[in-house]
């Protein structure tokens, strides 16, 4: 029998892209993981996941021992967020994909609602002072990139004037490869993106969000939402959100789920069992003002899934503008966000609500034998191998010390 301070411990996974991956799943078993988190990358975004697909994808994760914990990601088609031509057949889609997945004891749902990017940095072979590599955001990088590469119409007066100031001189210091690195590095798609984008298409794929800001896009949002969460709810299955990554808006384009306010509007507007969040520490983590714990606290009962990465971003100051903040994915437990608190909060939520949250270490640093292999940015084997160790003792120091308090 489970001691009941190991009661409801989370369960832990590792994030696995499927059999092109080089992280296969008997590392991930050999890491100590119970499951993992895949999805069908294959398909395309806006199409069916049928049950045949889905089995498939099962039995391999669980011919190596482990169960299929989360899907992440479960995109969301574009016309979903803008409201475009096939909105109505993408929604049904994405129904119909719910109640296969459901059908197949999969039952926890991740996606995220950024316009076009996914998750965006601008430097993906950051040096650590240890040796390590680490992926960075850099604000100059951005403004450079949108004001003087995309030239995007009025780009420079989403800047502050001295930033916009230091872009021009980083753009007209970088030298053409340069250039296309950084174009590459922002909207080729990172892993797990499901998007990816040239230069032209992207200016063309930002037109489209002409006239919709944060109001415009949120309501979209809960129009998607009151559309899928009765089939979810119905089915069994928790649609967990994933917050904006960097959590405000980026080249123009409205980010709704950034902020407590985001979410509070968000369950407030569709109560739904189904509506739920997986919580990305390490997202949310980029804005100060979010008080990560109160977060968990406040909306424990929505939360199914949880990413655990730290970041530190590295120029706060008072009255900063959020898109001037510079930041790097530092070690698990060594950032700008306390991770004790983070995890004590989850566990306190964990009790309270008698679940297990699954939870992945989200990224981790390029080191050890993974500098000399190829990897996916943020999904190599070493780095996250340290960053769940490290979490799973935290977690387990602290759910004994609670029980023994
Ligand atoms: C990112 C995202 O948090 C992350 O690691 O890889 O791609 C994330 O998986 C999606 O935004 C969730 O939909
Ligand atoms: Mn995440």
């Amino acid at each position: 029998m489970t001691a009941p301070a190991d009661r409801n411990l989370m369960v832990q996974t590792m994030r696995w892209f499927g059999p092109s991956d080089p992280v296969s799943l008997s590392d991930i078993r050999q890491a100590g993981c119970e499951g993992v988190v895949s999805a069908l990358h294959h398909i395309p975004n806006g199409e069916v996941w049928t049950v045949e697909e889905i089995l498939k994808r099962k039995a391999e994760i669980e011919a190596a021992g482990l169960v299929w914990s989360v899907v992440e990601s479960l995109p969301i088609h574009e016309d979903i967020k803008t409201h475009g031509p096939t909105l109505g057949r993408a929604i049904e889609n994405y129904r119909i994909s719910i109640e296969n997945l459901a059908a197949c004891g999969v039952t926890t749902i991740t996606y995220n609602f950024m316009p076009l990017l996914d998750w965006t940095r601008t430097d993906l072979h950051y040096a650590m002072p240890d040796g390590a590599r680490a992926l960075r955001y850099e604000a100059v990088a951005v403004a450079a990139f949108d004001i003087f590469h995309i030239r995007r119409p009025d780009a420079a007066a989403d800047y502050a004037p001295e930033l916009v100031e230091r872009a021009r001189v980083r753009y007209e210091a970088m030298s053409e490869a340069g250039r296309k690195d950084l174009e590459r590095t922002i909207i080729k798609g990172l892993p797990g993106s499901e998007e990816s984008f040239g230069v032209d298409e992207f200016r063309a794929a930002l037109r489209t969000y002409d006239g919709i800001d944060h109001a415009k896009l949120k309501d979209h949002m809960v129009h998607f939402l009151k559309a899928v969460c009765p089939t979810a709810d119905a089915a069994g299955v928790k649609l967990v959100v994933h917050p904006d990554d960097p959590p405000f808006s980026i080249f123009g384009l409205p980010r709704v789920v950034s902020t407590e306010a985001d979410l509070a509007d968000l369950f407030e507007r569709v109560p739904n069992e189904s509506n739920g969040l997986c919580f990305c520490a390490g997202s949310f983590s980029i804005r100060a003002d979010n008080d990560l714990a109160a977060m968990i606290e406040r909306f424990g009962n929505r939360i199914y899934f949880t990413h655990l990465r730290n970041t530190r971003r590295e120029n706060d100051a008072p009255g900063r503008e959020h898109n001037a903040i510079d930041f790097h994915e530092s070690p698990h437990l060594d950032g700008s966000i306390d991770m004790f608190s983070v995890i004590s909060a989850l566990r306190r939520a964990s009790i309270r609500h008698d679940r297990r949250i699954p939870m992945r270490p989200d990224h981790g640093h390029q080191m050890l034998d993974d500098l000399h292999k190829r990897t996916n940015p943020g999904y190599s084997a070493i780095g996250r191998l340290r960053g769940l160790a490290e979490l799973r003792g935290l977690e387990m120091g602290i759910a004994r010390a609670m029980a023994a308090a």
